[in-house]
């Protein structure tokens, strides 16, 4: 079976297991503590993020929107329309890493020696979130016959910022943003991805995880 090496809370490794649990793709689990990295994940990439997946063949996809794409592609084959379709979708998904995260962590850490205010960091992602919640009837509506890599990339980053202040979020004029949100959030098969595993024994194989199956 693959390899993940993965850390629960990481919302890059969110993702990956996302599409991996919709793809329904067994993998063996390794929990690891991002203070203490076993040398096993920094052997397999020097970059030292997770998520990490080394496959049955021994290749090593070390960024998330790689492991979503080939879990994509284990499921519908290189030709799919999804997979001819990941180019945009995710230029549009690399865009919102580089800037909807760097103010989400400003926001979700805001420390009193930062250059601007919270709700400086924190309006900053309003455009992102005015974009996303756009999108979101075409997400739906395509979900009865297909996945959206765009959809299971941003969820746990739009839910980490939610978190931050559930109340001012659900405040806000996007009609779908938040009913969107909160369906994820009671979604089973989110649920599965988000259960909590120790970290992994550096003398055990890992945890057999298929969340679907649970
Ligand atoms: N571009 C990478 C980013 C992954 C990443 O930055 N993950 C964080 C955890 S959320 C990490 O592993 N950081 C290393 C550390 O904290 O030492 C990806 O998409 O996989």
């Amino acid at each position: 079976m693959p390899i993940l090496f993965s850390f629960r809370r990481c919302p890059y490794a969110i993702r990956a297991r996302l599409a991996l649990a919709e793809c329904r793709i067994p993998v063996t689990l390794r929990e690891v503590s991002l203070k203490n990295k076993p040398p096993e994940l920094l052997r397999c990439s020097k970059k030292g993020t997770v998520p990490v997946l080394v496959t049955d063949l021994g290749q090593v996809i070390d960024e998330s929107t790689d492991i979503m794409i080939w879990a994509v592609e284990q499921k519908f084959g290189r030709g799919s329309s999804l997979v001819e379709e990941r180019a945009g979708s995710l230029a549009w998904v690399g865009r919102f890493d580089d800037e909807f995260k760097p103010s989400l962590d400003k926001y979700k850490y805001h420390r009193t020696t930062d250059e601007k205010s919270r709700e400086y960091y924190r309006d900053r992602n309003l455009g992102w979130l005015s974009a996303i919640n756009d999108r979101i009837p075409a997400w739906v509506d395509r979900r009865s016959d297909s996945l959206s890599l765009e959809e299971m990339a941003l969820l746990p980053f739009i839910r980490q910022y939610a978190a931050v202040d559930p109340l001012w979020f659900q405040s806000l004029p996007y009609s779908w943003l938040s009913d969107w949100l909160d369906q994820w959030i009671r979604d089973p098969m989110f649920m599965g991805v988000m259960k909590k595993y120790p970290f992994w024994d550096e003398g055990s194989e890992g945890i057999d995880w298929r969340p679907w199956a649970a």
